[in-house]
C-alpha cells in the first residue's frame, strides 16, 4: 500500500513538472497581427451599425448585398446529389477538373494540352496554387528569388516568405496617373538578373484594378524572352475583368504564343463563387511530356505531407459544370452578369461623386477593371470612413466594388466625398 502511494506520488510529481514545462512552451508566443484583409471582415461583422458597408474582402455580393450561389452550381449539385462517394481523390486531385481548368487558361484546343506538356494538380484554391508553386520553386531553384509587383495582394508576400524565398519588387502602379507605371515596370524587368522569377496578375490586378493593355503585354512578353525570365501568372479573377474568361486569358495566351514556359495559379473562388470550397489548379508548362510527368510527380510529393490530397466536392462541381455544354453556357452568362453588375456600380459611384460636386477626378473608378478600385484615398481618409461612416476597407486602400449595391452606393459616395473634399 505504502509502495503504491509512493509510486503514485512520484508519477504525479513527474506529470506536474511535464505540465509546467508544456505550459511554459508557448509563453513567448505573441498574438499574430490581424490579417489586413480578413481582419476587416471580422471588424465589419462586429459592428452593430445598420449603415455598415463591407468593401474590404473581394467576395461578390448581389445587389442586395447578399452572398451568391450561382445557378450553374445549384444545378451541378442537383446532378451530383446521391452519386457522390466520399473517397479520397488522388494526390493531384480530380483529373477531370484539372483537364477542364487547363482549357480555360491555355485554350480549348491548346497544343500543350494535346502534347501533355503541362504538369498540373488540383490545388487548395488560388492561395494553395501559389504556395505549392513557391515551395516547388524553393525545392528546385533554392537560390532563386521572386519579383512581386508594387502593390499586390498582401498574401503574396506571406506566401513567398513562408516558402523562404527572397522577395524583390517591381514597379507596377503609378499613383499620379492612377494607371500602370509601364516605364518603371519595363526598367525593372530589364534590370533584373537574367532568368528571374516574376509574379504577374493575369487579369483584374488586385488591389489596383489596373492591367497592362494587350500591346503592353506583348512588350512585356518580348522583354521576358530577351531576359529569359520565368512568368508565374496568378489568375484569381478570370472572367471578372471583361466578363469573358476567354478574353481575360489574353496575357497568358500572348506568353504561350511567344514560346514561354510559364506557371499558372487558377481559382474558382470568385468566378464560380466557390470561395469556401477551396478549389483551384496549379500548372507548370514543361518542355515535353517526360518533364511534365516528373514535375507533376514532384508537385504531388510536396502536397502529400501538407494535406495529402485536395477536397472532392468543389472539384466535382467544377468538372460537372465545365464538362456539360449547357451548364458551361449558364456559367459564362453568370460570370458576365457578375462582371456587368460591378461595372454598373463603378459608373454609379463615379456619377454620385460627380453629382455631389466633388472637385476631384474620379475617372479612375470607371477606368480600372475587375473587383477592385484603387481609391486614391489616404490611410487617414479611409480611417475616417470606418470610424465615422462604418465603411470597411482593407489596408491596401482599395474598394472591393463587389460590395457596392444600388442601396449603398449613394451613402458610400457621400461618405467618400465628405472625407476627401478638403484634400
Ligand atoms: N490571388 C489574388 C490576386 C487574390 O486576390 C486572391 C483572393 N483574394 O481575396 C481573398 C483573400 O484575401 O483571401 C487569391 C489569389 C486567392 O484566392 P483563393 O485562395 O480564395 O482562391
Amino acid at each position: 500500500m505504502a509502495l503504491r502511494s509512493a509510486i503514485l506520488k512520484k508519477a504525479l510529481c513527474r506529470s506536474s513538472v511535464a505540465g509546467a514545462r508544456s505550459m511554459s512552451l508557448w509563453r513567448n508566443v505573441d498574438p499574430a497581427p490581424k490579417d489586413p484583409i480578413l481582419g476587416v471582415t471580422e471588424a465589419y461583422l462586429a459592428d452593430p451599425s445598420p449603415d455598415k458597408v463591407n468593401v474590404g474582402v473581394g467576395a461578390y455580393r448581389n445587389d442586395n448585398g447578399k452572398p451568391v450561389v450561382l445557378e450553374c452550381v445549384r444545378a451541378a449539385e442537383r446532378r451530383i446529389a446521391g452519386n457522390l462517394n466520399m473517397e479520397y481523390l488522388p494526390m493531384g486531385g480530380s483529373v477531370k477538373m484539372v483537364e477542364e481548368t487547363l482549357k480555360l487558361a491555355y485554350g480549348e484546343n491548346s497544343e500543350f494540352i494535346k502534347d501533355k506538356r503541362i504538369a498540373a494538380v488540383q490545388s487548395l484554391s488560388g492561395t494553395g496554387a501559389c504556395r505549392l508553386f513557391a515551395d516547388f520553386q524553393k525545392r528546385f531553384c533554392p537560390d532563386s528569388q521572386i519579383y512581386i509587383p508594387v502593390p499586390t495582394w498582401a498574401n503574396h508576400h506571406n506566401i513567398w516568405r513562408d516558402a523562404q524565398l527572397p522577395q524583390r519588387t517591381f514597379h507596377y502602379y503609378h499613383p499620379e496617373s492612377r494607371g500602370l507605371d509601364f516605364a518603371g515596370l519595363m526598367d525593372d524587368i530589364k534590370n533584373a538578373p537574367n532568368g528571374s522569377f516574376f509574379l504577374l496578375h493575369a487579369c483584374a490586378h488586385n488591389p489596383t484594378g489596373v492591367d497592362p493593355s494587350e500591346e503592353q503585354w506583348r512588350e512585356i512578353s518580348y522583354q521576358f524572352k530577351v531576359k529569359g525570365h520565368f512568368a508565374f501568372f496568378d489568375m484569381a479573377y478570370q472572367g471578372f475583368a471583361s466578363g469573358d474568361p476567354e478574353r481575360d486569358a489574353k496575357a497568358i495566351r500572348i506568353f504561350l504564343e511567344d514560346g514561354h514556359l510559364i506557371g499558372v495559379a487558377q481559382s474558382y473562388a470568385k468566378n464560380m463563387g466557390l470561395y469556401g470550397q477551396r478549389v483551384g489548379c496549379l500548372s507548370v508548362l514543361c518542355e515535353d511530356e517526360k518533364q511534365a510527368v516528373a514535375v507533376k510527380s514532384q508537385l504531388q510529393q510536396l502536397a502529400r505531407p501538407m494535406y495529402s490530397n485536395p477536397p472532392v466536392h468543389g472539384a466535382l462541381i467544377v468538372s460537372t459544370i465545365l464538362g456539360d455544354p449547357d451548364l458551361k453556357n449558364m456559367w459564362l452568362k453568370e460570370v458576365k452578369g457578375m462582371a456587368d453588375r460591378i461595372i454598373g456600380m463603378r459608373t454609379a459611384l463615379r456619377e454620385n461623386l460627380e453629382k455631389l460636386g466633388s472637385p476631384l477626378s474620379w475617372e479612375h473608378i470607371t477606368k480600372q477593371i475587375g473587383m477592385f478600385c484603387y481609391s486614391g484615398m489616404t490611410p487617414e481618409q479611409v480611417d475616417r470612413l470606418t470610424k465615422e461612416y462604418h465603411i470597411y476597407i482593407s489596408l491596401s486602400l482599395s474598394l472591393s466594388m463587389a460590395g457596392v449595391t444600388t442601396g449603398n452606393v449613394g451613402y458610400l459616395a457621400n461618405a467618400i466625398h465628405e472625407v476627401t473634399k478638403s484634400a
